[in-house]
This record gives C-alpha cells, sequence and structure tokens, in this order.
C-alpha cells in the first residue's frame, strides 16, 4: 500500500537519481550493420565544438564541447547534406545511455547542412570532464526541455523508419 499513488513528479526524480553507470565506450551501428566504436581518447582527439545552452532543469547556463554527432555519422559511412534525399528522410538516429534510456532524433534535424542547431556528443561540460554524466552526452540546443540530451551515452544506431 505504502508504494502505491505515488505522485508523478517524485517517481520522475526517483529515474534521475538512480544509480547511474559512467559510460565508457561509444558504439555507432549504422543500418548496414556496420559499428564505429570510440574510445573516451577517440572522441577527445577529433576537433571540437562548443555550444551554450540553458538547462532548464537546472535553470543554468552551460557550455558543452563535444563533436557534432553528424561528424561521427560521416565517419560511420552515413550519408549527409545533399546526399540526403528521398527515402534518407525516413532516417532516424536512436542515442541510448547506459541505463538503457533511449531518444530518438531524425538525421535530417543532426545534419547541420539540413537543419538549425547543433547536436554534439559532448565530453566537456564548462571545461571540466563530463564526472558523474560518463565519458560521452548527447547535448541539442533546439530542445526546449534538456528531456533529449542522453547522459552516459554509450550507443548511437541509424535505424530506418519504415511504418
Ligand atoms: N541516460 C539518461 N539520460 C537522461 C535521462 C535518463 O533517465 N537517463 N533523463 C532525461 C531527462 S527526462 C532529463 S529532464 C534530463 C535531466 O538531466 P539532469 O538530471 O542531468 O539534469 O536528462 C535526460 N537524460
Ligand atoms: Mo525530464
Amino acid at each position: 500500500m505504502l508504494c502505491e499513488a505515488r505522485p508523478a513528479v517524485v517517481a520522475q526524480q526517483m529515474q534521475h537519481s538512480a544509480p547511474s553507470v559512467p559510460s565508457t565506450r561509444l558504439n555507432i551501428r549504422t543500418y548496414e550493420g556496420k559499428t564505429l566504436t570510440l574510445s573516451p581518447e577517440d572522441l577527445a582527439a577529433l576537433p571540437h565544438k562548443s555550444v551554450v545552452v540553458f538547462n532548464a532543469h537546472t535553470k543554468a547556463s552551460e557550455t558543452y564541447s563535444g563533436v557534432p554527432l553528424a561528424d561521427l555519422l560521416s565517419k560511420a559511412g552515413v550519408p549527409l547534406g545533399e546526399s540526403v534525399r528521398g527515402r534518407l528522410f525516413m532516417t532516424g538516429i536512436v542515442a541510448e545511455g547506459t541505463d538503457n534510456y533511449g531518444v530518438l532524433y531524425s538525421l535530417a534535424e543532426v545534419d547541420p547542412a539540413i537543419h538549425t542547431g547543433d547536436v554534439i556528443v559532448a565530453d566537456m561540460l564548462d571545461g571540466k570532464k563530463l564526472d558523474k554524466d560518463g565519458a560521452f552526452k548527447m547535448v541539442s540546443t533546439e530542445d526546449r526541455r534538456p528531456a533529449r540530451w542522453v547522459r552516459n551515452l554509450t550507443a548511437i544506431s541509424v535505424v530506418k523508419v519504415e511504418p
């Protein structure tokens, strides 16, 4: 009986405070089954971009530094820019954390040649390593809520959407 009728807001806070497993590897899987695995050192060695975002959850401005997701997809052989035509607009990008939290973006919205804003795989926050958020965190500049920012990011899958 004690567990019943838990207010939604309490349940949500509990989800956020669940023990997290820090991400140490990032696997990028294409729909052809190709996998690119990056260590924190691999990501650190790639050209970075900084983004300043307002975290509506913490009500604070945050500066993340990371690698544009499109650059990582390009390394994995995913078509971008003018190559995205026709059915390729039905491509999804699924990002998952070590806790199996998952979010969906579309290929077109993470491609700066098509859509505004930045989606990056961050490894630094305000000049420091992410620490409890693992080695990798997905961050987007166009979302009003940070719900699609994935802490402890460990997998990115490129999927064909076939309704
Ligand atoms: N891995 C993981 N990332 C996640 C979540 C989660 O449960 N697991 N929750 C999301 C939601 S709903 C929000 S509001 C923000 C909250 O992030 P914070 O608790 O680090 O401020 O993280 C997002 N990223
Ligand atoms: Mo949230």
